[in-house]
């Protein structure tokens, strides 16, 4: 136990954290520290370079069933639990819905009892904190790692591995087979630190391993900066998260660090497979499946083919069929700019042998596809996995893959049938979707404990390890006692919120006035621009027609943007600027009020979410893959005003579009203008007064007094092409925000709607897509 927790007097919420975390882990860690793994069961690893856990305390205490005695324990000796439960670091190794998906999966993994586990890095610096100054985002480094290291974490020195960079790359001949050796390669050490990640009442324990890279002693060169800088060399690797989701920069530090995971990852898991006697390496793939997450670590495809070829003496069929019979990739988003690439030349300086072996799967493939007949030469610019001197990393991840997933219908149909439509005529079955799903443990029970005690009070508990049970609340969507009993709750946790706000912002919010929420990163296609253009409408009318409003509205934003993003950037400066102007005019006063809260995470979300009326998924169709944040807020009861984009559509296949806030421009639409470049926003600019009125605010000074200061975003919208269709969705995103205030004006049937939303959640929960994963893709038993 720490040595703080020795001193006199009542413990600070801190120390009581401590204390509680050493319980728990002292009731788990010794059995399992040197436990052989349990190898009964085949094993799935999700490979992932991002995770985005959050605190674990509460969650760890509900999956223990200790959670609510706990809390009585604390307020007995009068604390209050959630101030403690808050003093936990907020674990972000991620940057927004890829890294929460790939936690949630873990959870979901642990709750239904399979051997799944986490791989991931652990970078010394997480997200970087958010702090808004000037109406400018300032970007603080992220230290989430406290100076006695992470509570939940145990570090396994004894099974550090060597990863290796660089080198001179010689081949030869040996026993009737070529050989590759690699001369005076950089070696680093890959140290392992394991995080448990605990079953639902099931006991079960898996693990999320995160690996910090380390130089290795007596292997550098004696003088005192030479060796100083290769300490920081290898350091660097698990130095920083990438700050970004969806715009990769050609890093070596980010090829470096995708490298080192997969490889890392790997030998641990050989070394766990071997530990069982019986175990062949013919048996990897009825024993193992790896999960890569996104085209990150993809690199996990050669890395596999080089230790089956090279280490196990195998023929390159054999470890082919291995391979893909192994890993299965998911596909995260279509925008180009994600989709990675890496220039030869890098990959070849720092992974000699793997980019030989990169070739070598790409020249067979090739083949294949000429065998196969492809008259279209041309389609080889599609199908090549090196191609322009690059080396296309969805492609790999495609052709070393047995199952391709999508993570919703409209977006795997997009993957399947134009983005990859080469490969999928080339492999029809490998294709498939599986929806995002959340946990509804953590975004349900855990953040919204009202609502939950009050669902199990109607429809019992069957609910909580059966979520699709949730449609058991369709019973009393005409109870006019549970719809009351409903607002209540909300109202609860809109008190709830509105109190944090205060306290840590000074922030007035009128609690009756409709939350209007759009939390999620900040990026041009999900058009927290669109939404900022309909508060400027609304603030016009405040002055011109003030009768207009019949609701007040508070509008909640919380969003990070990537560093270089300056595009994205620059929108946060225009919310919080027009938040400013709007918040201390007089006619806008108990009608409108903006907040945009900083430092957006995890945490956060765990309590604006309870406490949304309304939720923003106005992405540009075609663009968003799925979101999950939809998912998050329909659990809670929020109605979701959004285009026909990622899992909207299943919600409305789900709820009706009579439950729904439908607007705008569908993904057909979009595509086909992106190819025909016939859009043009100047011509819905001249037809739409209300536009011109709002997109004016922008250059007549409204904002800061100076004309100039958004002119680079009025340009963006009316003469540089308005990318994401802002202008074109202008008009019905504004009539359908009408229809959202005169609905919230008749509650009863407003929360017979938010009843519906929660009964029809269940479909979202991470376990209904796990059990997806398990039995199509990794063929688990359950
Ligand atoms: O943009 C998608 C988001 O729509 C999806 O919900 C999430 C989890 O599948 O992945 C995001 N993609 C990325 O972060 C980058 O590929």
């Amino acid at each position: 136990m720490s040595k703080k927790l020795l001193h006199a007097g009542p413990l600070q919420h801190d120390e009581v954290l401590v204390l509680l975390t050493s319980l728990i882990k002292d009731q788990l860690l010794p059995h399992t520290r040197d436990a052989k793994p349990d190898t009964s069961q085949k094993q799935v690893y999700y490979f992932s370079m991002e995770f985005l856990p959050g605190r674990f305390i509460e969650t760890n205490l509900l999956n223990l069933d200790l959670l609510e005695s706990c809390k009585e324990i604390l307020r007995a000796h009068h604390y209050n639990p959630d101030l403690i439960f808050q003093s936990e670091l907020d674990a972000a190794l991620g940057n927004g819905g890829l890294g929460r998906l790939a936690s949630c999966f873990l959870d979901s993994l642990a709750a239904l009892d399979f051997a799944g586990h986490g791989m991931g890095l652990r970078y010394q610096y997480g997200l970087f904190e958010q702090k808004i100054s000037n109406s400018k985002q300032v970007e603080l480094p992220d230290k989430w790692i406290g100076e006695d290291g992470y509570p939940w974490e145990e570090i396994y020195s004894e099974e550090a591995v060597t990863i290796q960079f660089g080198g001179r790359l010689v081949s030869g001949y040996k026993d009737n087979r070529l050989t590759f050796d690699v001369i005076g390669p950089e070696r680093i050490k890959a140290i392992p630190y394991q995080i448990p990640i605990l079953g639902y009442h099931n006991q079960r324990v898996n693990y999320l391993t995160v690996w910090q890279a380390e130089s290795i002693p007596g292997q550098q060169p004696v003088e005192f900066e030479a060796y100083a800088k290769v300490k920081r060399k290898a350091e660097e690797i698990t130095e920083f998260l990438y700050p970004d989701d969806s715009h990769y920069e050609g890093k070596v530090l980010r090829l470096r660090q995708q490298y080192f995971l997969v490889s890392a990852g790997l030998q641990r898991i050989l070394t766990s497979f071997f530990k069982s006697d019986d175990h062949q390496i013919f048996d990897l793939p009825d024993k193992l499946s790896i999960q890569i997450n996104d085209t990150h670590p993809a690199l996990i495809i050669p890395e596999l083919m080089r230790v089956l070829v090279d280490n196990y003496k195998l023929g390159w069929e054999e470890a082919w069929n291995l391979t893909t019979s192994v890993i299965s990739y998911t596909n995260h988003t279509l925008l180009d700019e994600a989709l990675e690439k890496w220039p030869v030349f890098l990959v070849k300086e720092q992974l000699p042998r793997i980019f030989l072996i990169i070739e070598e799967i790409n020249r067979r493939f090739c083949l294949e596809v000429e065998y196969k007949g492809l008259e279209d030469w041309e389609s080889f610019a599609d199908l090549s996995i090196i191609y322009q001197e690059n080396i296309h990393m969805a492609r790999l991840a495609v052709v070393g893959s047995h199952t391709v997933n999508g993570v919703a219908k409209l977006h795997s149909s997009i993957l399947k049938n134009q983005l990859m439509k080469s490969f999928s005529t080339h492999f029809p079955n490998r294709f498939t979707n599986k929806t995002n799903g959340i946990s509804h443990r953590q975004w349900l029970m855990n953040a919204n404990p009202l609502l939950a005690r009050f669902i199990s009070e109607l429809i019992g508990d069957q609910w909580k390890t059966d979520p699709q049970a949730l449609k058991d609340l369709l019973k009393f969507t005409n109870d006019p006692d549970v719809l009351l009993q409903l607002s209540a709750i909300k109202h609860a946790n809109k008190i709830r919120l509105v109190d944090k706000i205060k306290a840590e912002t000074g922030h007035d919010i009128f609690v009756e006035s409709l939350f209007d929420v759009q939390i999620k990163r900040l990026h041009g296609y999900k058009r927290q621009l669109l939404n900022l253009l309909h508060i400027l409408y609304l603030w016009d009318v405040c002055h011109e027609k003030p009768e207009a409003i019949k609701v007040p509205r508070t509008f909640i934003f919380g969003a990070k943007a990537a560093p270089g993003y300056l595009y994205a950037k620059r929108i946060i400066s225009l919310i919080s600027s027009v938040a400013e102007q709007i918040n201390q005019d007089p006619l806008a006063k108990g009608k409108l009020n903006v907040l945009f809260l900083p430092n957006y995470n995890v945490s956060q979300a765990e309590w604006i979410i309870p406490a949304a009326d309304i939720s923003e998924q106005i992405s540009t169709a075609s663009k968003e893959a799925s979101g999950t944040g939809n998912m998050k807020m329909m659990m809670n009861g929020a109605l979701t005003i959004g285009t026909m984009d990622g899992a909207n559509i299943e919600m409305t296949e789900l709820i009706t579009t009579e439950h729904f806030f439908e607007f705008g421009i569908r993904a057909e639409e979009v595509l086909a203008y992106e190819r025909n470049g016939q859009y043009s926003p100047r011509e819905i600019y001249n037809q739409d007064l209300r536009l011109q009125k709002v997109l004016q605010r922008l250059v007549d000074g409204s904002i800061t007094g100076d004309t100039v200061a958004f002119q680079d975003i009025y340009y963006s919208l009316l003469f540089k092409g308005d990318e994401y269709f802002l202008l074109k969705d202008f008009g019905s995103y504004v009539n359908v925000q009408n229809q959202v205030q005169n609905q919230f004006l008749d509650s009863q049937t407003w929360q017979k709607k938010c009843l519906i939303n929660i009964a029809h959640s269940g479909y979202f929960s991470s376990d209904r897509t796990i059990s997806e994963y398990a039995t199509d893709i990794w063929g688990l038993v359950p």
